[in-house]
This record gives structure tokens, C-alpha cells and sequence, in this order.
């Protein structure tokens, strides 16, 4: 549906919004500088979020309970939380495990060379599972940041093989403690480090097949990281929607060829924005708008709210946009032209091989994709 009035982009709890802890709460520390921000208490954030319209926070176990943090600390800080969570009516769809940080995942997680890492990183992820659970999270993701490097120290099918039994072994948690939660694989071709194993969202896919339970695993593929790759993200998502996989989904910008970006959704790259925001819509997704970025490091709390802000606008605003391509007479008009025939897939072999082709009027066609192009730029620039 087209919006109209003065509060057409204004987001609501019902447009499934959501924002990592870990993102708005980014300090803008880089490889070269540090922090310019001072950290927000996820009670700030959300807060805050709330008030600008959003539908929950996302977490790692430790943007919410530090390490090190004792029973009754741990206890405390979730209580303030939740009490937090009641007062908005925010929610926490999906939790994560940080496996990066802590220099003890120095070699990976689920993939170190060894393992006792591989066993203190599946302990972290069995709390972090319960705290997630506890918060009301039935989606799960995980993001082998530092599983990958170094070659030379193990075969990369052994390594498949522990991260296989990780998963394996977090599923057979999840079905003994009868929790309501699926997990979702997440890809990133490099950085940290120079390499990640399963590194898009295809390679991700393929894995989950290899599984004891692939019902319970899908993928949350990022922008940015598909990008990161060169690959076009509407790309990897529409293969997880058709394959039923697309359980979560993190969404930013990211140019190609750069650091890892994390950018405010739809900041460099609007047409792709919109082609991914018409798939999600056209496809009636039903699952969050979840982005994971962050704001220029030049930002202070102000502008990190200003950046919240505007990912949810501009989400909106391509919703809109894709409401009046659906409804455009003449972007209709060159769509419907486009197929002059009946598909072969299906009739019988025999008919098939009978079949005359004109091939001379197929050789020489034009698509109109240049007009259905523009068309669709005028209506992203809004002269249409
Ligand atoms: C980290 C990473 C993200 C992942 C997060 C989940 S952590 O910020 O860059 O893409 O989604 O672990
Ligand atoms: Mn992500
Ligand atoms: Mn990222």
C-alpha cells in the first residue's frame, strides 16, 4: 500500500524493525583509532529505539552480561532489562554468542585447533542460548567470525567437520530443552581476518544440508557481506526465501572492495536497496528488519539516533517505492510484454523436439530493459 500525510515514513512496532545492541551501541572504535563515542547501556537503547518506533533489540550474550559477570550480577542485569523490555513493549527476536572477542578464540571457535577452545566456545553458546531463551528470542544466529585462517595448521575438511558437530551438538541442546528456537547461519567472506570458512550465504546453504537436523537451520544473510564479495545481494536472498531459509536477515550498506562497511541501509547503493526491499515485500516475508551497522565514526549519541532514524525511513520509503513499480501502468505494461510464449519445461520430450522456433525473430527481439530501467530510476528519484 502507497503512504500518504506528514507521518507516511514514520516506522511502528509493526513494521518488524530491530537493531543489535552491538549496533547503535558501537563506539566507533576502528583498527587505527579509538572509541569516540562512550558506551550506551542497552537500557538507553531501548529506550530509546522504542521512541523512534522500533520492534526489539538484538544481542550478544556479552553486549548485555559481561564476561566474568557473577550469578546474581548476571541475575540483576537481566531483571533490569526485561523490566526495560515490559515498560516499551520491545522485544528480543533473536540473541547471538560473541565467539570473537575474547583472545581464547584466537585460532576460532567451533573450528580451533583445539579443543578445549571448541568445548569452552560451545559451554559460552549453551548460557548464551538460555539467556536468549529467557529473553523471549526463537531465532539464533551464529557468525563463525574468526573460524578460517592459516591453512597451514589444519585441513579445512576437518575443520568442517568440528563446526559441523557444533551446530549438531547446539541443535541436540535446543530439542532436549524443548526451546521454540532455529538457527541461522551467517557468512562473511573476510575480516576480521583475512578468511572465513563457508563464506556466502550458497556456501551456507549447502552446509545445512550436510546436518543432523537441517529443519532447524537457516541462514541470515548480511548486505554487506555478500557485497564484500562482489555478489548481489538480492541474489543470495531470493535463493534462501525459494529454498525456506531465510530465517533472519542483516541489513546494511557496503561498497564493494572496502572494509568492512556496516553502513546505514540504502546509503550507497538505493537501487540495490530497493530491489532487495521488493523482494522482501513482494515475497510478504514475514520475519524482522533487522540491521546490523552502524553510524559514521564522525557521529555523536545524536547522530547514532539520527542514523537509527533513517535506516527505518529509508526502509519505508523503498516499501513505498515498490508499491508504486507494483502499480506503475507502463513498468506493468513492459513486464507483461516480456514472455511471447508458453514454457518448455514441462511438455512432453516429444513435443519438445517438434517444436518449430522462429529463431529469427528470438535472435533479433529487444527486451525493453533499457525503458524498464529508466522507468524505474525516475521512480527512485522521484520524478515519477
Ligand atoms: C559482528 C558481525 C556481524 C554479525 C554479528 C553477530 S557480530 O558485528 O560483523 O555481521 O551479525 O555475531
Ligand atoms: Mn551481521
Ligand atoms: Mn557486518
Amino acid at each position: 500500500m502507497m503512504r500518504g500525510g506528514k507521518d507516511a515514513f514514520r516506522p511502528r512496532p509493526e513494521d518488524h524493525f530491530t537493531f543489535g545492541l552491538w549496533t547503535v551501541g558501537n563506539p566507533g572504535r576502528d583498527p587505527f583509532g579509538e572509541p569516540v563515542r562512550p558506551p550506551l547501556s542497552p537500557i538507553v537503547i531501548v529506550r530509546k529505539l522504542a521512541e523512534l518506533g522500533a520492534y526489539g533489540v538484538n544481542l550478544h550474550d556479552n553486549d548485555l552480561v559481561p564476561p566474568g559477570a557473577s550469578a546474581s550480577e548476571r541475575d540483576k542485569i537481566v531483571r533490569e532489562f526485561k523490566q526495560a523490555l515490559a515498560d516499551t513493549g520491545m522485544k528480543v527476536p533473536m540473541a547471538t554468542t560473541n565467539l570473537f572477542s575474547d583472545p581464547a578464540f584466537r585460532d576460532g571457535a567451533f573450528t580451533s585447533s583445539d579443543s578445549r577452545v571448541r568445548a569452552y566456545a560451545l559451554q559460552k553458546t549453551l548460557a548464551a542460548i538460555d539467556l536468549g531463551v529467557e529473553l523471549g528470542a526463537t531465532t539464533y544466529v551464529c557468525w563463525g567470525g574468526r573460524e578460517g585462517e592459516t591453512n597451514a595448521a589444519k585441513d579445512p575438511r576437518t575443520a568442517l567437520a568440528w563446526y559441523r558437530d557444533a551446530i549438531n551438538y547446539l541443535c541436540e541442546y535446543v530439542r532436549s530443552q524443548r526451546y521454540d528456537l532455529r538457527f541461522a547461519l551467517e557468512a562473511k567472506p573476510n575480516e576480521p581476518r583475512g578468511d572465513i570458512f563457508l563464506p556466502t550465504t550458497g556456501h551456507m546453504l549447502a552446509f545445512i544440508y550436510t546436518l543432523d537436523h537441517p529443519e532447524m537451520v537457516g541462514v541470515n544473510p548480511e548486505l554487506a557481506h555478500e557485497r564484500m564479495a562482489g555478489l548481489d545481494f538480492s541474489h543470495a536472498v531470493a535463493q534462501a526465501l525459494e529454498a525456506g531459509k531465510l530465517f533472519h536477515i542483516d541489513l546494511n550498506g557496503q561498497q564493494v572492495g572496502r572494509f568492512d562497511q556496516d553502513l546505514r541501509f540504502g546509503s550507497d547503493d538505493p537501487k540495490g536497496a530497493f530491489f532487495l526491499v521488493k523482494l522482501l515485500e513482494d515475497a510478504k516475508w514475514s520475519g524482522m528488519r533487522h540491521f546490523d551497522s552502524h553510524a559514521y565514526r564522525t557521529e555523536d549519541e545524536s547522530g547514532v539516533w539520527d542514523f537509527a532514524a533513517g535506516s527505518m525511513r529509508t526502509y519505508l520509503i523503498l516499501k513505498d517505492k515498490v508499491a508504486r513499480f507494483n502499480a506503475d501502468p507502463e513498468i506493468q505494461q513492459l513486464l507483461a510484454e516480456l514472455d511471447g510464449g508458453k514454457s518448455s519445461a514441462r511438455v512432453p520430450f516429444s513435443e519438445l523436439r517438434n517444436t518449430k522456433f522462429d529463431l529469427a525473430a528470438l535472435r533479433s527481439r529487444g527486451y525493453a530493459y533499457e525503458r524498464l530501467d529508466q522507468l524505474t530510476m525516475e521512480l527512485l528519484l522521484g520524478v515519477r
